[in-house]
């Protein structure tokens, strides 16, 4: 199977022209026309609901997006992704993370090899470490139970964890404190060291290649840190690893019942399913990391078996098509109107934009549309007291995810009863916009003169028909948000095979990395006088 240029084809052209006949027709308008367009254009699953009826779309507009998928063979690329194929061509590797959280019985195999086996043999051992560290029966060197976990790693050896932990605060063990430390930047180490007893804290070191300048050299301050203060004999009551590259970590000083392996075909960003996840499963005991894997299983299986115009996935990855590709969106916002959820916009965008942020297709030849939007995100409502004037009123066309749970856990239903208010507002008004004359009459109502009214009106006016999605949970726990990171991780893989790009590999970081370490080598310095600048700036001011 190759990619094809979907961007040649019919089908993309009838889109084309399938847009033009929308161009005067206004979202808000779609309601008027259609009383159950809600229940037309929303999907769920179980206590999961996506609403894309806020998006420029019609019955027909959907059709021809799903025959779009089917010129693509999204339903045939999905297949062999579930069924081990070696997906990931230019690192000719499998993409299986689907496995990490496999459920049934049936064989998972790579290559003709089974890998539930080895899936289940590392879960089991990290089900017995969390629970021994939980309930104090793995203890430090001088007999203290664990109270600061510090997961030392960066990008998807980091990401997953850290969003995940906070994200399920209300869920994680009382005594324990959580740390993430992946900034090369001292300042990040010794901000989780500050408040840390070294008799009472566990380093986790999460590296898939135990390769990765930044891990190797904090894990490195960080047993300098524990050895200072207790001794060197206490580095294996203090320090676990995760990695695919066991050896390595060994000869870190790790010993191997100590570190907890993985496997080439699950990449980073998708890998906080695996021994990657440990930190969440010390977190909030193994329950809670089980219904994670159960719920991003719920998805996985719904991905897998519900027809093309029922898949959440399939659809959220055409809807993202659409605004991309034929409403010229420039930039995607992910918006969750919960706080514990402040690093999720974090995450994905390492998982979108480091997926689908590409300019050339598997065959090497160049991708004639827009790729990977660039994705930001905040906690509503703090987003909207900063950067929403602009997907307001900007003039940069921005698409929207607001996420919120139903059920709360702060305590305060009449925050949450506001929080709401404020997440159904502002799809509502990216829609429907106000009109300047309605803004000019709304200003006379209050008394304002006519002159001053007219003259501020285009200033109060909002274009709307700016599109969003609108994802809602029951309830922010484990389950649930395994679902939520299974459907972005689905969209995602979808989205790539429409552009027929590979979302697996990520070459991109690679330059800045080889520069790096040139530099630290001392050469490269010489290479732009902007450089050169920089750094005799940099050796004057630091003497
Ligand atoms: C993710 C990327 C990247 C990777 C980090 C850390 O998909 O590959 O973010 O996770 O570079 O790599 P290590 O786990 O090997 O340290």
């Amino acid at each position: 199977m190759t990619a094809i240029d979907l961007t040649r084809s019919a089908e993309w052209a009838a889109l084309k022209q399938h847009r033009k006949s929308l161009a005067k027709t206004r979202i808000g308008a779609l309601f008027s026309e259609d009383a159950d367009r809600f229940g037309r254009f929303s999907l769920r699953l179980e206590e999961f609901a996506l609403d894309f009826s806020k998006n420029l779309v019609t019955a027909e507009t959907m059709r021809l997006l799903r025959v779009l998928a089917a010129k693509a063979e999204v339903e045939a690329w999905r297949d062999r992704m579930f069924a081990g194929e070696r997906i990931n061509t230019t690192e000719d590797r499998a993409v299986f993370h689907v496995a990490l959280r496999h459920q049934g019985r049936e064989p998972m195999p790579v290559a003709g090899r089974d890998v539930m086996p080895e899936v289940r043999a590392v879960l089991g051992r990290m089900r017995d470490f969390a629970t021994a560290v939980r309930d104090g029966h793995w203890v430090g060197a001088t007999g203290q139970r664990i109270r600061t976990v510090i997961n030392i790693g960066i990008g998807g050896s980091d990401l997953g964890p850290a969003m995940t932990v906070q994200a399920l605060r209300p869920f994680c063990h009382p005594e324990i404190r959580f740390h993430f430390v992946s900034n090369v930047d001292g300042a990040h180490l010794e901000a989780a060291l500050a408040h840390a007893d070294p008799a009472s804290t566990l380093f986790i070191v999460s590296s898939k290649t135990f390769t990765t300048q930044e891990t190797l050299a904090n894990a490195k301050a960080a047993r300098d840190w524990l050895t200072a203060r207790l001794s060197p004999s206490a580095v294996p009551k203090h320090f676990v690893a995760v990695s695919a590259a066991v050896a390595k970590a060994q000869e870190f000083g790790i010993a191997a019942e100590n570190v907890f392996g993985f496997w080439d075909w699950v990449g980073g960003r998708y890998s906080m399913w695996s021994a990657i996840g440990l930190p969440i499963a010390v977190a909030l005991g193994w329950d809670g990391f089980e219904k994670l894997l159960a719920g991003a299983h719920a998805m996985d299986r719904h991905f897998r078996e519900a027809p093309l115009e029922r898949n959440l996935p399939m659809t959220m990855g055409l809807i993202a098509l659409w605004n991309i590709d034929f409403l010229d969106c420039d930039a995607y916002a992910v918006l969750p109107y919960a706080q514990d959820l402040a690093r999720l916009p974090a995450y994905l965008q390492q998982l979108e934009m480091e997926s689908n942020g590409k300019a050339t297709r598997r065959d090497g030849k160049p991708v004639k549309c827009a790729t990977g939007p660039v994705l930001f995100g905040e906690p509503g409502t703090n987003g909207q007291h900063a950067f929403y004037q602009l997907i307001h009123q900007g003039t940069q066309r921005v698409f929207c995810d607001f996420i919120l749970a139903a059920r709360d856990r702060s305590g305060h239903p009449e925050l949450h009863r506001l929080l709401t208010a404020n997440f159904l507002a502002q799809s509502q008004a990216l829609m429907l916009g106000k009109s300047a004359a309605e803004a000019e009459a709304e200003m006379r109502k209050a008394g304002m003169k006519a002159k001053q009214a007219r003259a501020l009106a285009p200033h109060r006016a909002f274009a709307g028909d700016r599109p969003s999605n609108s994802i809602l949970l029951g309830e922010l726990d484990p389950y649930h948000l395994g679902k939520l990171l299974a459907l972005y991780e689905h969209k995602t893989f979808v989205l790539g095979v429409l552009w027929g790009i590979n979302s697996f590999d990520q070459w991109g970081v690679e330059l800045g990395k080889q520069l790096a370490n040139d530099i630290l080598g001392g050469g490269g310095i010489a290479r732009d006088g902007s450089t050169a600048g920089l750094k005799a700036l940099y050796d004057a001011w630091r003497t």
